[in-house]
Formats: C-alpha cells, sequence, structure tokens
C-alpha cells in the first residue's frame, strides 16, 4: 500500500492549509498516480507543496546525491538533465523544470492558477523569478562556491526578498486574497 498526499516529507517546513490537512489516503491497487521525484528540502518542495494544496494524488519518490532513486533506479534514466523536481504524469509523461511543473499543477488544480487577466501572467511572473533570480542565488550556498560568490549572491538575495516582501504587502498571498501557483 502507497500512502498519498502525503505530508509527511515536508519535515515539518510548511503546515498545509486546513483544507488538505486530513487529505491524506492509501492506494490500494494498481491506480496510476503522478510521482514527485525530489530531493529533501530542495526546490521540488515548492511542489510538494502544491501537489498537496491542489488536492491531487501523487507519490513522493526522493533522489540521491547520486542519481539514485529511493527505490534503486537510475535517476538519469528518467530525467537525463539529473534535477528535482521531476513530475512524472499519471499518463508516463515526464515533466521538468520547476517553472513548467509549477504551472501544470496549478492548471490541474483548477484553483491555483488564475484564469485569466493580469494576475495569471503576475503568476507566471513571480514563478519565472522565483526560479532564476532566487534560485540561482541560492546555488553558492548549496554548491559551497567561495566567500565573494556566496557575498554577492547574499545581497542579491535580499534584495530580491525584499521585493517579494513589498510586493506581498499586507496581503495573505501573493497576489492576493487566496492562495495561487506563486505561493508555493
Ligand atoms: N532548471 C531547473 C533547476 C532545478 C535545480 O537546480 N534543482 C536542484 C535542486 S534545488 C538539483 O536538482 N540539483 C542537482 C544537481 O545540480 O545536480 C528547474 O528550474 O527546475
Amino acid at each position: 500500500m502507497v500512502l498519498v498526499n502525503n505530508p509527511d516529507r515536508l519535515h515539518g517546513i510548511y503546515r498545509p492549509s486546513s483544507a488538505v490537512a486530513d487529505n491524506d489516503n492509501y492506494l490500494t491497487n494498481a491506480e496510476t498516480i503522478m510521482i514527485l521525484y525530489h530531493h529533501p528540502g530542495a526546490c521540488s518542495l515548492a511542489d510538494h507543496i502544491a501537489l498537496l494544496e491542489a488536492g491531487l494524488s501523487y507519490k513522493l519518490v526522493s533522489i540521491d546525491r547520486n542519481k539514485q532513486t529511493e527505490d534503486g533506479r537510475d535517476f538519469l534514466t528518467i530525467n537525463p538533465r539529473g534535477y528535482v523536481p521531476t513530475l512524472e504524469l499519471d499518463d508516463g509523461t515526464v515533466l521538468t523544470e520547476n517553472l513548467a511543473i509549477l504551472a501544470y499543477i496549478g492548471d490541474r488544480s483548477g484553483t491555483l492558477m488564475p484564469e485569466d487577466g493580469v494576475t495569471r501572467w503576475r503568476a507566471l511572473e513571480a514563478l519565472s523569478f522565483m526560479s532564476t533570480a532566487i534560485h540561482g542565488n541560492l546555488v553558492p550556498f548549496f554548491k559551497d562556491l567561495s566567500t565573494p560568490e556566496k557575498e554577492r549572491a547574499r545581497e542579491a538575495l535580499v534584495r530580491h526578498f525584499a521585493s517579494i516582501a513589498e510586493q506581498l504587502g499586507d496581503k495573505p498571498f501573493l497576489l492576493g486574497d487566496r492562495m495561487t501557483i506563486a505561493d508555493p
């Protein structure tokens, strides 16, 4: 039996909203579901949160630093680029790149991706900013690069987080009153 919609591996970093907190269930047959390939604490955390909040059924498979899946497969045969997040859809299609995966989950959720108007483009704007400017400047810390590189990245991150804080203002979510795909 496989536990799906599993918030356990959030490691206490994120508390799902009350709407999804009691949504765990078990697969008891060969039903096909999406698989999120992830690494604890990596950027795939955003996709895990989005899947939970979307209420979609999924299973988690973790990847270690040697690109092995927790069930002993070579991850490079699934995503030759070797990056998490990687999402295997229910029909076996493999989707990569955080921006695309979050936008996909947002569309499938029916609620997390604003449907039209400027809010939709703001959501994509936020995803792009986070997966380029923010994520790129976290790399020197993950990879333990030189002190000057870390210092430059730290300065950029302070500016970037300040701009997100300014955009958030006193709204409950980045784009307004309800959670969108820009929040995880
Ligand atoms: N362009 C990719 C980058 C994802 C990425 O860098 N993921 C990191 C974890 S946060 C990773 O898998 N690193 C493994 C590696 O560098 O080999 C995306 O936006 O999804």
